[in-house]
């Protein structure tokens, strides 16, 4: 499925911004991908490598936690968090996938600082391999949500 378009879609003016990556060792061959999507995104919108922070965590679950400590350090005017959760046999996608989005959503109405929801959640890897390629990387879209929230919350 391609990404769709926007409307009013505008350049966003990512200079001067500092952004964290949080990314998910756990599916890397998919969240990986993820990651430079978000990468490539922020830097053609202006932000500068050295504003960049790409950091590990071990899976999905783990996301909210680093986020947290990465905002609550100042340093960050928004964040994207990546990862990639494939239902198993078993109940544990249901877990790891529901407390990353809610962990996620609280550090950001908690905190009040925006972070791009780049958790993807799929039936198989077929369907995690069509949502972190090309122009449906949903690491792309992760970091695009982030820098039109800080330009927005700017406006309010
Ligand atoms: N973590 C993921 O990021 N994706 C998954 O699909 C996944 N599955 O299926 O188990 C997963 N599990 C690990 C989890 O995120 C934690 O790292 C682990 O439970 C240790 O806290």
């Amino acid at each position: 499925m391609q990404r769709k378009e926007k409307k009013n879609e505008k350049k966003i003016d990512g200079k001067g911004l500092k952004i964290g990556v949080v990314v998910a060792e756990f599916n890397w061959d998919i969240t990986g991908k993820m990651a430079e999507g978000a990468v490539e995104f922020l830097k053609k919108s202006g932000v500068e490598s050295d504003d960049i922070d790409v950091v590990k965590v071990p899976g999905a679950f783990e996301l909210p936690l680093m986020c947290k400590k990465m905002v609550v350090s100042g340093k960050f005017d928004a964040l994207v968090a990546l990862g990639c959760v494939i239902k198993g046999d078993t109940d544990h996608y249901y877990y790891v996938a529901g407390e990353a989005s809610r962990g996620i959503m609280d550090v950001m109405i908690e905190l009040g600082v925006p972070i791009g929801f780049g958790v993807i959640t799929t039936n198989n890897l077929e369907q995690a391999e069509e949502r972190s390629s090309g122009k449906s990387n949903k690491g792309f879209e992760a970091a695009e949500a982030a820098l039109v929230m800080v330009e927005n919350l700017k406006k309010i």
